[in-house]
């Protein structure tokens, strides 16, 4: 395997569809043939044609109706533009769309077809027409300039080396790997812009940048930048960021109208700001509309956007005080300038209140905001889920939370349709990811770990797709298309979050992992409370009143969400803890008391974990060595991980709480 195995684009020779006559000859329609996504998508599908099944396909085109250079300003546009239909006629292929976009997503779904040996023919014969769900389909990288990753489980940085962008083969494999799954933007630099970064917009990378921006765009991806807030202090030489004073405004104009002319596929930036030491509007006494509004009138010209983020809260919150509570932050500070943000903002919405933990509610700004353009941030880096180390597949998490009903509206009120545009109508919205590859030679470190990164892209160009297609494709396009294999394997990735789940945070409470690195058991590890408060655990209970009667969180939903989970008793199992301070002795919907569910869980957690290591022993030798190999290591350490939290957990809530196990098991 090469040091930058392509993973499912590193195609693999496949039996079926050798002679499929279709495959012979393949008609574009609708984008100029001079173009460059064009030209890169018939040169992938010659490429995996060939890799396949031998065959270098006949391509012709046929007059293209759309001018390819396309600018579409609306996410309906967007959508529009990039949906394509696939059909046969007179024993050709023909792929259609509205822009050279939707072309290579057309190609990419006939080599997925081929890949996992699907017969083209049959799969093609009624026409199959594919709009994508959601108009902003992003990653989000955490790299960093010294080519550190925060959060990266995957190797290094493959964006940079000493403060230098790295251009090389693998850069183009990269954006060959997102945009066969849909992805169309990609922000390249962490959100926390310190150092190096900050002199991002400046010309010592320009030149760089403006040619990473030219690879990622022939392939439909735009690029983006994270921006420092407070770059008129750090690299402007003024004494303020203030958004509403005249000398910072005008260093931003100068400042873009240099940024955007020598990098001509920009399309907009980031922000983290007012958050976790990163400055921001709150300094000057402003607000998040200010700041977002500021630098989003300024890119106007240029066709920018500006994606704030939601993630501001004070980690100096005491937690001693029961009124505290870092989940009501993103609510309290984004709700009461709903509308007034313009109308190239973003406000970037992480999927929970609180951070990307295994199980948490989802957040009350998506469905709360009806007057702002919406993105749904989630987490494929596995953060506080088992650091690529662990298995954990997390599309059907994502699912769930795609799927919630947020009462906003009386119909099309899912998340799935705020993200998708369609509930508002809102100008731009979708789903970004906070990625999990580095420079690992299979790009995600656990091997499996590949499934949330292809199966994210999957899933927010298709919001439809199940978790188990998407593994199925996964596996069949990665690892085997071997029936018995494919099944195996689907039966270690569809379980794992819940199993994650089981020997790690009970009911929804979240964090008890280790302070600074999330890997590991800390039950009392929050590390924004050295009182160890967090949990509120004593002799009698556990579990966090955000109810009416505590910090009053619960009541930021619409109902009936709001009295869904104000109370306890119709509040589901799996939040309860998030939601409510309750005894140990308190019967959950299961019939278990709170600290049996406890004591369960965990046992069953770990052994369901080894089940799942001694699942992917007994594929030895019907898989490559080298995955098989790759996967096995990282059992081994999942299992300690599992067997760590499984104990400290008991432990912890037997000599607490001093209730034994009703079934008798050992407890250390
Ligand atoms: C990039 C969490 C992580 C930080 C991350 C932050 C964020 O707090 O631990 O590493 O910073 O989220 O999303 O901005």
């Amino acid at each position: 395997m090469s040091d930058h195995a392509g993973l499912w684009t590193d195609y693999k020779e496949k039996k079926k569809n050798r002679n499929s006559v279709c495959l012979g000859k393949i008609c574009i329609s609708g984008a100029e043939k001079t173009d460059t996504i064009v030209k890169n998508a018939v040169d992938e599908l010659k490429k995996g044609l060939m890799a396949m099944v031998g065959l270098e396909p006949e391509i012709v085109y046929e007059d293209h109706t759309v001018n390819s250079s396309t600018v579409c300003s609306s996410g309906r546009e967007i959508l529009d533009s990039e949906e394509y239909r696939i059909s046969i006629k007179d024993n050709s292929l023909i792929i259609e769309g509205k822009s050279p976009s939707a072309i290579l997503y057309g190609v990419f779904d006939i080599l997925r077809t081929v890949a996992c040996e699907k017969e083209v023919e049959k799969s093609y014969a009624e026409g199959k027409t594919v709009r994508p769900s959601d108009p902003l389909r992003m990653l989000n990288h955490w790299d960093n300039m010294d080519g550190s990753i925060e959060r990266g489980y995957s190797g290094d940085s493959f964006f940079y080396e000493n403060d230098e962008i790295i251009i090389n083969e693998r850069t183009r494999d990269y954006a060959r790997l997102i945009a066969s799954v849909g992805i169309n933007g990609v922000v390249i630099n962490n959100v926390n812009v310190k150092s190096a970064a900050s002199y991002m917009i400046t010309d010592r990378y320009f030149d760089k940048l403006a040619q990473l921006g030219e690879i990622f765009a022939g392939y439909g991806i735009g690029l983006y930048l994270s921006l420092n807030y407070a770059s008129t202090i750090e690299i402007g030489g003024l004494d303020s960021a203030d958004p509403l004073d005249e000398k910072v405004i005008e260093w931003w104009k100068i400042k873009m109208a240099e940024v955007f002319k020598m990098i001509p596929a920009l399309k907009g930036f980031l922000v983290k700001a007012d958050s976790e030491g990163r400055p921001g509007p709150f300094t000057y006494g402003r607000t998040q509309a200010d700041g977002a509004n500021m630098l989003a009138d300024i890119v106007k010209e240029y066709g920018g956007i500006i994606i704030w983020r939601c993630f501001v809260y004070n980690c100096r919150q005491d937690w001693r005080d029961k009124k505290t509570d870092r989940a009501r932050a993103g609510y309290d500070n984004f709700m009461p300038m709903d509308g007034d943000y313009h109308d190239n903002v973003i406000l970037q919405i992480k999927n929970g209140p609180m951070d990307f933990q295994i199980r948490e509610p989802v957040s009350p700004l998506l469905g709360g905001l009806r007057k702002t353009n919406q993105m749904l941030e989630v987490q494929i880096a596995q953060e506080y889920t088992g650091h690529q180390i662990d298995v954990c597949y997390l599309i059907p998490e994502f699912k769930e939370i795609l799927a919630f009903k947020t009462y906003c509206r009386e119909q099309d009120d899912t998340v799935a349709d705020i993200v998708s545009g369609k509930t508002f109508g809102s100008r731009y919205s979708g789903i970004a990811a906070v990625t999990n590859t580095g420079n690992d030679f299979n790009w995600t470190g656990n091997y499996l770990a590949g499934a949330n990164l292809f199966g994210f892209g999957r899933l927010a160009f298709d919001n439809d797709l199940s978790a188990e297609q998407i593994a199925e494709e996964f596996i069949r396009m990665s690892i085997s298309a071997d029936d018995g294999v494919v099944s195996e394997i689907k039966d270690i990735l569809l379980p794992s979050r819940e199993i994650y789940e089981r020997y790690t945070c009970p009911l929804g409470i979240g964090w008890m992992v280790k302070p600074a690195t999330h890997y590991g058991c800390s039950v009392d590890g929050y590390e924004y409370d050295r009182w160890g408060t967090y949990h509120r655990a004593d002799h009698f209970g556990l579990g966090v009143d955000r109810s009416d009667k505590g910090t009053g969180y619960a009541l930021q939903y619409n109902e009936p969400n709001a009295s869904i989970y104000n109370s306890p008793e119709k509040c589901p199992d799996e939040l309860v803890l998030f939601f409510h301070h309750l005894p140990y002795t308190h019967v959950l919907h299961s019939g278990k008391t709170v600290i049996q569910h406890i004591y369960d869980a965990h046992f069953e957690g770990y052994d369901e974990a080894v089940r799942l290591s001694e699942k992917w022993d007994s594929l030895k030798g019907k898989l490559d060595d080298e995955i098989f190999e790759n996967v096995k290591e990282r059992f081994a350490l999942q299992l300690e991980n599992a067997r760590e939290w499984c104990d400290q957990v008991n432990s912890y809530f037997f000599r607490i709480s001093a209730i034994p196990d009703e079934k008798g098991r050992q407890i250390y």
